[in-house]
């Protein structure tokens, strides 16, 4: 079900500050940009490799407000590691599978994604600990077994 980690979503207060210093440090590139304000996030991501259906990232994240999840994280935790996103052939049919093993899945449908990307997060206290979310990447008319 889970074909590859899709990417690395980390919290942080300056998303331009970390932003530079990923590019500097581990000369990696933005490939995209997005203010989510249903996910009431500005983020980032930066391109690691390209794999099956899709490619790996890291996402940085930050909150658009304090009452937000990342706003909530940050002022709990600090700054850090906030979710883990597996990529998956069909987002629908893996919330169907993994909310029927018993986990919470936290979104009714399929939400808006970065770079085109279909998501949905399940609990992390069903999760040990970890948020995770599921990404199926956009279609991109390749054919997909
Ligand atoms: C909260 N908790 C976490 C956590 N966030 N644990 C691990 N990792 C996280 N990121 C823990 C928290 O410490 C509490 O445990 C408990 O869950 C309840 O947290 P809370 O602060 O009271 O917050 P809630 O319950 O209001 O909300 C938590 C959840 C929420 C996870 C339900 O953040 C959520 O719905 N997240 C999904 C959406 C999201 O995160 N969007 C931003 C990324 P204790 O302390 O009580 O033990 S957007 C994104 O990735 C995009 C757009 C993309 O990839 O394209
Ligand atoms: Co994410």
């Amino acid at each position: 079900m889970f074909m590859r980690i899709d990417h690395v979503g980390i919290a942080c207060h300056d998303l331009e500050e970390k932003i530079a210093f990923f590019e500097r440090t581990f000369d990696l590139r933005v490939v995209a940009r997005e203010t989510n304000e249903e996910q009431g996030v500005k983020e980032a991501m930066l391109h690691i490799a390209d794999g099956e259906g899709g490619g790996s990232y890291i996402q940085l994240l930050e909150p658009l407000g304090p009452d937000t999840p990342v706003g909530k994280f940050l002022a709990k935790r600090g700054e850090g590691v906030h979710h883990v996103a597996f990529g998956v052939p069909d987002v629908a049919e893996a919330m169907r599978e993994i909310g029927g093993r018993g986990v919470r899945v936290l979104d009714a449908e399929p939400r808006h994604g970065t770079l085109g990307s279909s998501i949905a997060f399940l609990h992390p206290k069903d999760m040990g600990g970890v948020l995770t979310e599921l990404v199926q990447a956009p279609d991109t008319g390749d054919a997909a077994p």
